[in-house]
Order: C-alpha cells, then sequence, then structure tokens
C-alpha cells in the first residue's frame, strides 16, 4: 500500500523535477495529482512513463490525501497550504514562507531527520533555499566532528534558481549577443546575466547583504546549530543548472584535511570528488540531474588555526529543491505513516 500525493506547482520547474524524482526513485505512490494555476490548466506533465494533465490548484480538495508537494510560491502557499494542512494532508513546502517559524521543522534529511516530529504542529514542514541545502549536508559531519565556529561562503548560483524565466533570459540574452536586432535586455536579472555575473540574488536588506544571503545564515543555525557564523556573498553566474559554492569553516578543534575528506567520504548525501590534478574536481554541469551533493578542493586553511577550504556543487533543482522535498516525504512516510 502506498501514498495518495498531491505535487502543486507541477509546470515550473522544480514541480516537474519533483514528479521525475518521485517516479525515479519509485516513490510508493497508490495515486498522484498534478496540479497548477488556472492558467495553466490541462498542460502535460511527465510522471515516470505516464503523462498527467495537470488540475486545478484553486478547486482541489486536499481531504484524503497523505502528502503534498508545494512548489508555488509564496503567496500561493499562503492560500493553499493552510487548507491542505487543515484537511489532514502534510505540506512539504518549497517557498521561504515557513521556513522561520519556530513551529515549522525546516528539514534536510541527511542533517535533522529527527526534526521531523515537529510536522504535528502545523501539518507543514519547509523546504530549505537551494543555496543553504547543499552547504549543510557539507558542514553537518564537519561541525559534528570539531564543532564549526564560522562559516564564510560565496555562491555561484544558476539562473535555474530563478526559474523558467531566468532560464530562458540567460538563452535568449546569449544568441542576442550574436544575433543583431535579437538583443536581449535585462527584466528577471537585474543586470545582464550573459557572459556577466551578478552580485545580486533576492532583495537587499538593511545592512547591504541580500535576502538569499540572509537566508543562508539563518537557516543553516535553525538547520545545525544556532551558534555557527556565517557570512555569505551570493552571486549569479551564467550557468543553466548547479550551485557551487567555495566554503571556508573555522572549527573549534583541529581538523586535518585528510581526515576531512575522508568523514566527507562516508557522509550522507555527499560524494568526494577531489584529485589533486587538472580536472579533478566538479563542476556544475556535472551534477545536473544527480542526487548527490558534490565535495572537491578539500584544503586546509592555513591562514586561522583551524580552518578548511571546500568546493561543494549541487543540482540545485534536485538537492535544493525537489529531491529535498521528497526526501522529506519519504521520512515522514517511514517514520510517521508506516503504510504498507
Ligand atoms: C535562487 N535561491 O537560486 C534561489 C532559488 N531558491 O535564486
Amino acid at each position: 500500500m502506498g501514498y495518495r500525493v498531491v505535487v502543486a506547482g507541477a509546470t515550473g520547474n522544480v514541480g516537474r523535477e519533483m514528479l521525475n524524482i518521485l517516479a525515479e526513485r519509485q516513490f510508493p505512490v497508490d495515486e498522484i495529482v498534478a496540479l497548477a494555476s488556472r492558467k495553466s490548466l490541462g498542460t502535460e506533465v511527465s510522471f515516470g512513463d505516464k503523462t498527467l494533465k495537470t488540475k486545478d490548484l484553486d478547486t482541489f480538495d486536499f481531504a484524503g490525501w497523505d502528502i503534498a508537494l508545494f512548489a508555488i510560491g509564496s503567496d500561493a502557499t499562503k492560500t493553499y497550504a493552510p487548507a491542505a494542512a487543515k484537511a489532514g494532508c502534510l505540506v512539504i513546502d518549497n517557498s521561504s514562507l515557513y521556513r522561520y517559524d519556530p513551529e515549522i521543522p525546516l528539514i534536510v534529511p541527511e542533517v535533522n531527520a529527527d526534526a521531523i516530529e515537529g510536522y504535528k504542529n502545523k501539518m507543514i514542514i519547509a523546504n530549505p533555499n537551494c543555496s543553504t541545502a547543499q552547504m549543510v549536508v557539507a558542514l553537518k559531519p564537519l561541525h559534528d566532528r570539531a564543532k564549526i565556529k564560522r562559516v564564510v561562503v560565496s555562491t555561484y548560483q544558476s539562473v535555474s534558481g530563478a526559474g523558467k524565466d531566468g532560464m530562458d533570459e540567460l538563452w535568449d540574452q546569449t544568441k542576442g549577443m550574436y544575433v543583431p536586432g535579437q538583443e536581449r535586455a535585462p527584466s528577471k536579472f537585474q543586470k545582464q546575466i550573459a557572459f556577466n555575473v551578478i552580485p545580486q540574488i533576492d532583495v537587499f536588506m538593511e545592512d547591504g547583504s541580500t535576502k538569499e544571503e540572509w537566508k543562508m545564515v539563518v537557516e543553516t543555525k535553525k538547520i545545525i546549530d544556532p551558534s555557527i557564523k556565517v557570512t555569505a556573498t551570493c552571486v549569479r553566474v551564467p550557468v543553466f543548472v548547479g550551485h557551487s559554492e567555495a566554503v571556508n569553516v573555522e572549527t573549534e578543534e583541529f581538523l586535518d584535511e585528510d581526515e576531512a575528506r575522508d568523514i566527507l567520504r562516508e557522509a550522507p548525501g555527499i560524494l568526494v570528488v577531489d584529485k589533486r590534478e587538472p580536472g579533478g574536481y566538479t563542476t556544475p554541469v556535472e551534477c545536473v540531474g544527480d542526487f548527490a551533493t558534490f565535495i572537491s578542493r578539500i584544503r586546509q586553511d592555513s591562514t586561522v588555526e583551524n580552518g578548511l577550504n571546500f568546493w561543494c556543487v549541487s543540482d540545485n533543482l534536485r538537492k535544493g529543491a525537489a529531491l529535498n522535498a521528497v526526501q522529506i516525504a519519504e521520512l515522514y512516510g517511514q517514520r510517521i505513516l508506516k503504510k504498507g
């Protein structure tokens, strides 16, 4: 016996990946429905070798459904998540709406699976931001061994993090560079993204950081340990899929780079690719479609007493969004619903 599963926002980048990953991981589904807003109604989406026609989120009755994966943005989530939760359907939400609510668990299964018990509070579980998810997978095992005091991270985030419009803008702008008359001005991004990098993701906060940077700080504390200090610089780069991060950590205890490599090799969800030779590391194009968070360039930071640097790459639509949501659904099925 399996589960009755809803995917809301099924026509977007993340919603489509949710359906792919549910099928790939053979999530025990008895029945599945793909929901979309009225403007995408009737659009066909793939679920394994089946095709689903999207139904109207606005009129959908969540009663009797076990799990709803939401990828619809904060405004729509505010309208539909409480109704689903009230009907007894667990909402796993990819928007930022509930992430910072102390009553709502924010879960990365490799890191804080036990937080699942908090589902009872509101029948809603939040999925972290993409840039946080991959980083905490790497930080947790290092923190368990040597207690991380401070993290300095710079991100190189792909345009798919900004949705399909972001991908279209990179594609059209790149073509427009070569075809006179087809130039495309920035609209989704603040500046030209083709052949450029942009040090702004999301809006500015009062202290001069951006909301994306703030999210990395607050979410890391909530998921791993409030005592970890994080400072982030988030940058959009002209890559379609796959976020990269250069991470520097300072730990309380000394952690040798070889031991760190061994710890990361053993850690769940991580694949270490770290050869000190040309090409002996992972780049975003190599992680597309993969489940793992790839760690490379592990090395001591000799400018502080106990410091390490590493390079962290993952498919942002997967570990950073859809995969993590499906893993939460798996956890809820195994630990709470225990069907079958
Ligand atoms: C981005 N963090 O990459 C966002 C997506 N959640 O823009």
